[in-house]
């Protein structure tokens, strides 16, 4: 068993191979470019020994915004053959290369977190981004809406990429004039743990209608054949805003229609909620269907700030099936498959989130999941996520945001440095 102090230090480590300066790449191989979220947790874990390098991760990442505000989910600083679908297919209209679509708005509760380690400088680096990060936020509440909850616009934004949630969505889509393409990813790891040829298609023509339409997003709003209302995105925002607005006020700034928008999410949450399944869900707009799944996007709950009591025996429930939690999946839902990315898998940065709603809840299983995803990572290392029933790394290995989170929360040091 490794000691501690060894996981703490090969963290650092991990963390300073994928520094490309200025960005961390999410692992070496399969993915070569700067990620939105992954970037955000990057900062997280940064600020445990580097807070300078950690503003500066931020600061990269809003440095792609586009002139509508959003940010993109890929950014291509450079060219690297080891990806698809790379910048020549996105096509993206940003001051940098990058994709057409967002990803969960995760910056601004981590630049909380990232300025509550040393506030002098925290206040220093926060001006700047403040009006970016109003201006990203403002572009969900424009563009992805409905019922006011938020919606996606590709499997991908949601960061949840083969979840059952776009099942519907996905059906419904008949990828004609996609063509030839080779992936890459499954060069890096083994298929049985990827997406399969059927979602990759879709998620190419997805792609391929964004760029025929200029990525505008009122013609892609048009008869768009993919918008699901989805839980990470709607929990991850509402949280946002609660922090944006801090920071608003911190600054003296005039924070009325970031409370506004708070209302208006916390309204929208309720729209996920399928009395059926009796858990928070995601739901096709198009169809009007629920997706029927308990994921682990559901318990984001809390983290948005909401009391929601009657999801705490769902965690329970679905805790109790596995040795290793959250699965991304409900073990009991028939589509749960343990190795299959984001259909079963368990995902530690996604624990970290679940664990803070928790912790400010009062709820004493933030601790339990804590402890249990320390063990995990203690026992099968560094990777991109793991079977939740034995706990067997899959996906990429000394992957950047398991770093992150073990140095700024699962560690049994986080918090001393
Ligand atoms: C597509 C980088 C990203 C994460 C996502 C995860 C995975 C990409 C892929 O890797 O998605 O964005 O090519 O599989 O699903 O959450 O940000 O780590």
């Amino acid at each position: 068993m490794n000691s501690v102090e060894s996981m703490d230090q090969t963290a650092r480590e991990i963390m300073h191979a994928n520094d490309k300066g200025g960005y961390t790449v999410p692992t070496h191989g399969l993915y070569p470019y700067q990620w939105n979220w992954d970037s955000a947790f990057a900062a997280y874990g940064f600020a445990q020994f580097d807070v300078e390098r950690a503003w500066l991760e931020l600061e990269t990442l809003f440095s792609a915004q586009w002139d509508n505000g959003m940010v993109p989910h890929i950014i291509f600083h450079q060219q690297d053959a080891g990806y698809f679908p790379g910048p020549d297919v996105w096509q993206g209209i940003g001051p940098i290369p990058s994709s057409g679509i967002s990803q969960p708005p995760i910056a601004a509760t981590m630049a909380k977190l990232v300025y509550d380690k040393d506030p002098e400088m925290g206040k220093k680096r926060i001006g700047a981004l403040y009006d970016k990060m109003i201006a990203w936020h403002q572009w969900f509440m424009d563009w992805r809406l409905d019922n006011d909850a938020v919606c996606i616009t590709h499997p991908w934004e949601a960061g949840r990429d083969n979840a059952p949630d776009w099942d519907i969505a996905m059906a419904a889509i008949e990828p004609e004039g996609v063509g030839e393409y080779t992936r890459r990813d499954t060069t890096h790891v083994d298929s049985s743990m990827r997406p399969t040829k059927y979602d990759y298609d879709r998620y190419i023509w997805l792609v391929k209608r964004g760029v025929a339409l200029g990525w505008d997003d009122a013609a892609m709003l048009d008869n768009t054949p993919f918008r699901v209302a989805d839980p990470t995105m709607t929990f991850t925002l509402l949280r946002a805003q609660r922090d944006l607005a801090d920071f608003g006020r911190m600054l003296g700034k005039d924070v009325t229609t970031t409370e506004a928008a708070i209302k208006q999410l916390e309204a929208g949450a309720q729209s996920l909620w399928n009395p059926e399944l009796a858990s928070y869900d995601s739901r096709d707009v198009n169809s009007e269907q629920w997706s029927g799944a308990i994921s682990n996007a559901s318990f984001l709950c809390w983290y948005a700030g909401l009391e929601a009591p009657e999801m705490k025996s769902v965690l329970n429930d679905v805790m109790s099936t596995v040795k290793y939690g959250v699965p991304s999946l409900d073990t009991r839902n028939e589509k749960f498959d343990a190795k299959r990315y984001w259909r079963g898998p368990v995902w530690p940065m996604f624990n970290n989130l679940i664990a803070m709603g928790l912790d400010e809840m009062g709820m004493q299983e933030g601790t339990m999941l804590r402890q249990s995803t320390a063990d995990l990572i203690m026992e099968h290392g560094f990777s991109e996520y793991f079977d939740p029933l034995d706990g067997s790394p899959a996906g990429g290995k000394t992957f950047t945001w398991t770093a992150a989170i073990w140095l700024g929360w699962a560690s049994p040091t986080a918090g001393a440095n």
